[in-house]
């Protein structure tokens, strides 16, 4: 269904993966490996953009256009080489060409090991967003790090999680280019010394006695679809300034030369695995002022390699800070302003607050990165002081404004209680502070940052996060995107609300049938994987109920595996009962050190160890824990699901962006008023999917009032006591009774967590059950759901990625579109 490339030479293309088959490995085409044939192909696929990415970047220079830089600790790429062959427009002639060659194309993308460079949705969220940006053909960077390993593998062991190292480079990068001629230096720790210059009056800061490494750059590409553009993703590895050698031993300087290589390892080696958790590692905040000082560095350099004034840099370049990670953006953009093309702090502040922005994706007060002054002004002491600098002027202003009001200081204070406030020099230092979804915004403006917003109001908007369709349904599911296109033109992959005119469909019953044998293919794939994963045997006709994310208690993937409970409880008392088969799929990894979150995990494999192996209930309920969660394998989820579960405690996500993959791919939601969830149920129409629970307002009224005991419920309901009594009783853990006790003391005893139900669990748990009876209910009429599926694809073209960066570009950046010729 992809359309030609203009140009794209079929045996071209075989000798060169013939070639580099031959030129890499020494061996003829017959002799090759299924992964030797994928480097190849990656290489001759590489051969076909590089000239793309030369012109794209001769075609930026030309038009002097403006560029912005995305800063993100995470970029979550998943594979390259399916998405650069599908930009290219090139994938029916490939896989043509490989099956001449005796190979299957689906066989050799699954060589290519996930590019796992972040955690979750804000990592994924850069990744759709580069895709995006190169589509529209604008000017971007992604900026990041080269991580050796990135997200860890997840084993199931037992029914526990077990990391496993992920090392993703071992076999190298096929479409990486190293950049040695942009390398740079990095500063850390050591003193500053002040020198004043005679002649002008003006204080010279220098930073001396400090250890350093050198930051070399490998560039990524970055492919637009079908039209030339090849924007770069340029990650940062870390080498030691000078490889340790004997000189500096003879100079006594053994120990620094020791240090310094030592620092340059530890610095990349890993991604912290933690999502939307702040774990205040200094090697941590090592990682984040080095990608940011090699990238502005570099940016303003290659700035000043075509202006010469270095004031007017905002015209053309934008920093957007994806979180507070990179936000010591601010005042390292101060500090080589200043101490290097010696502006004045006005001169300064002026441009650094017309280039900064920043992105706010949390209210969770765990995921807040506060360091302390101690570590923040030992590691970066030249930066520390123009934090105070920054700090005290802004302090001033907030007295002008608020005389009196000391507690407004507080709130606000970039430095406050011994520590550095990240997002409070993110906010004070950008021109544009945006949140994730509507709601979350309007939670930052009339809680979390009100303060902000009642004195800057001017800077606060909204980006309703989105995703990008080509990964997701061209790529992901093919089924769905050619049955799409032959209904309605193919325009959907470069401009999604095109999709709204499925609509038309929703009550054609052949369109229907049609959907739903689509669906229905994409869950034997989905079975297949799963047998051949897992060893389970799932029926294909039975719902497909389907929660995959980070594990993260706010997420609450604990009310639905109670809820699995308490249905087979249900099933167990009424072997009669009606009741439509079910599965129901998890898919999560939990931060290495989260230990409620790992023993949830143990949870709902225990849990599927006793369904799954008892007969009596005749394969009424099935659960499945899918082992390693990533962004391959979600393309497969995403198409089989039914059942998208999006139940976080109203106020606490966000956004969510993987609810809009599963609307894409037509599965229904079934979710709380919470993120983005709001935004799909007003585009779908409420009837389309089932929502429950509090809403964000009684959330946060019962957590700033309290009035709320989950014992209440306990005590009252016998049905949710049985199940949580399972917790500790030993029914899914005989040989360990008290195994799950501490889940159990979590939702009922205040002493073991602030309070107890932090999340609200047992309060939405009826709420939830009532919603879940619905989904049963609509899924017995084959064309009610089949419709409510239809309406969901067609409802779905405000979540594209491209609409929410061409409000990025419009409303923050101001960039001009380019166009490339070849
Ligand atoms: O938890 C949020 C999601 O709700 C959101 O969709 C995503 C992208 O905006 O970002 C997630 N997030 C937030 N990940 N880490 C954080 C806080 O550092």
């Amino acid at each position: 269904m992809v359309q030609n490339k203009m140009g794209f030479d079929k045996e071209v293309f075989k000798k060169s993966v013939i070639d580099n088959v031959k030129m890499q490995y020494r061996r003829t085409i017959d002799e090759a490996t299924p992964k030797q044939v994928f480097q190849a192909v990656c290489y001759a696929v590489k051969d076909v953009i590089i000239d793309e990415w030369i012109a794209t970047h001769k075609a930026y220079d030309k038009e002097d256009v403006k560029k912005v830089y995305y800063l993100s600790m995470e970029f979550l790429m998943g594979r390259a080489l399916g998405n650069n062959i599908i930009n290219i427009m090139a994938r029916e002639e490939i896989r043509q060409v490989l099956e001449e060659l005796g190979f299957d194309l689906n066989v050799i993308e699954d060589q290519e090991p996930d590019a796992a460079l972040g955690n979750g949705g804000l990592g994924r969220l850069a990744a759709c967003f580069l895709d995006s940006l190169a589509t529209l053909g604008y000017a971007a960077y992604g900026c990041g790090i080269r991580y050796k390993y990135g997200m860890f593998a997840q084993k199931i062991e037992n029914g526990y999680q077990v990391e496993v190292p992920d090392n993703w480079l071992k076999d190298g990068n096929p479409f990486e280019v190293r950049r040695n001629e942009y390398a740079c230096e990095v500063k850390f720790g050591g003193y500053v010394r002040v020198e004043r210059d005679m002649d002008t009056g003006r204080d010279h800061f220098i930073q001396e006695g400090y250890q350093s490494v050198r930051a070399v750059p490998y560039d990524l590409p970055v492919v637009g679809y079908g039209n030339n553009v090849v924007n770069t993703l340029r990650i940062w590895d870390a080498e030691p300034i000078n490889t340790f050698n004997l000189d500096s031993f003879d100079r006594g300087d053994y120990q620094k030369a020791v240090e310094q290589e030592n620092l340059a390892k530890t610095i990349v080696e890993v991604l912290y695995p933690n999502d939307n958790h702040y774990a205040g590692k200094e090697l941590r905040l090592k990682q984040q002022y080095f990608f940011i000082s090699a990238s502005i560095q570099t940016a303003v350099r290659k700035y000043m390699d075509s202006y010469d004034d270095v004031r007017k840099l905002y015209e053309k370049v934008a920093f957007q800070m994806n979180d507070t990670h990179p936000s010591v953006t601010v005042a390292e953009l101060m500090r080589i302003l200043m101490d290097e093309y010696q502006l004045t702090w006005e001169e300064a502040w002026k441009v650094t607050t017309r280039c900064c922005a920043y992105t706010n994706h949390t209210i969770m007060a765990e995921a807040l990165e506060k360091w302390p002054i101690e570590l923040f002004s030992r590691l970066l002491p030249r930066i520390y002081q123009i934090v105070e600098e920054i700090n005290r002027r802004f302090v001033l202003e907030i007295q002008a404004k608020y005389p009196n009001q000391p507690e407004k200081v507080a709130s606000m204070a970039i430095i406050y209680d011994g520590q550095v406030k990240m997002a409070h020099m993110a906010i004070v230092g950008s021109f544009s502070v945006n949140g994730v979804a509507r709601l979350h915004t309007e939670i930052l403006k009339q809680q979390q940052l009100k303060d902000f917003y009642a004195m800057m109001p001017e800077k606060f908007n909204n980006k309703t996060n989105g995703i990008t369709q080509r990964r997701f349904l061209l790529h992901g599911n093919p089924l769905l995107a050619d049955w799409v296109t032959e209904h309605v033109g193919n325009e959907w992959i470069t401009d999604l609300p095109h999709i709204s005119r499925l609509k038309v469909f929703a009550d054609d019953e052949k369109a229907q049938q049609e959907f739903m044998n689509i669906k229905y293919r994409n869950k034997l794939r989905l079975a297949k994987y799963i047998k051949e994963h897992n060893g389970v045997d799932v029926d294909p006709r039975s719902i497909f109920d389907v929660q995959v994310k980070r594990l993260h208690e706010y997420k609450r993937q604990l009310l639905n595996i109670l809820h699995v409970m308490y249905l087979y409880n249900m099933i167990k008392d009424n072997p009669d009962m009606e009741f439509y088969p079910r599965t129901f799929i998890f898919g999560a990894k939990a931060a290495a050190g989260y230990y409620r979150a790992k023993l949830t995990i143990k949870l709902i494999n225990a849990v599927a160890d006793v369904i799954n192996n008892d007969k009596s209930i005749n394969g009424k309920i099935k659960v499945v824990f899918i082992e390693n969660y990533r962004v391959s394998n979600a393309e497969l989820i995403f198409a089989a699901a039914d059942v998208s579960e999006q139940i976080s405690t109203a106020s606490k996500e966000a956004s969510g962006t993987g609810n809009m993959k599963f609307m894409l791919n037509g599965a229904l939601t079934l979710g709380t008023m919470d993120g983005a969830n709001v935004e799909i149920v007003e585009e779908v129409g409420k009837e389309n999917a089932f929502i429950f629970g509090m809403s964000s307002d009684e959330v946060i009224k019962y957590e700033t009032e309290g009035g709320y005991d989950p014992m209440e419920i306990f005590n009252s309901d016998q049905e949710i006591r049985r199940v949580l009594m399972q917790l500790i009783n030993g029914y899914y853990a005989p040989q360990d009774p008290e195994l799950f006790r501490e889940i159990y003391n979590s939702l009922l005893n205040t002493y073991s967590s602030d309070r107890a139900d932090t999340y609200f669990i047992l309060k939405d748990f009826n709420s939830y059950h009532e919603a879940q009876m619905e989904v049963e209910k609509a899924y017995r009429d084959e064309k009610r759901w089949a419709r409510s599926a239809i309406l969901n694809v067609a409802s779905s073209g405000k979540f594209t990625s491209d609409r929410t960066i061409q409000q990025y570009v419009d409303e923050i950046w101001h960039l001009d579109k380019v166009t490339v010729e070849l």
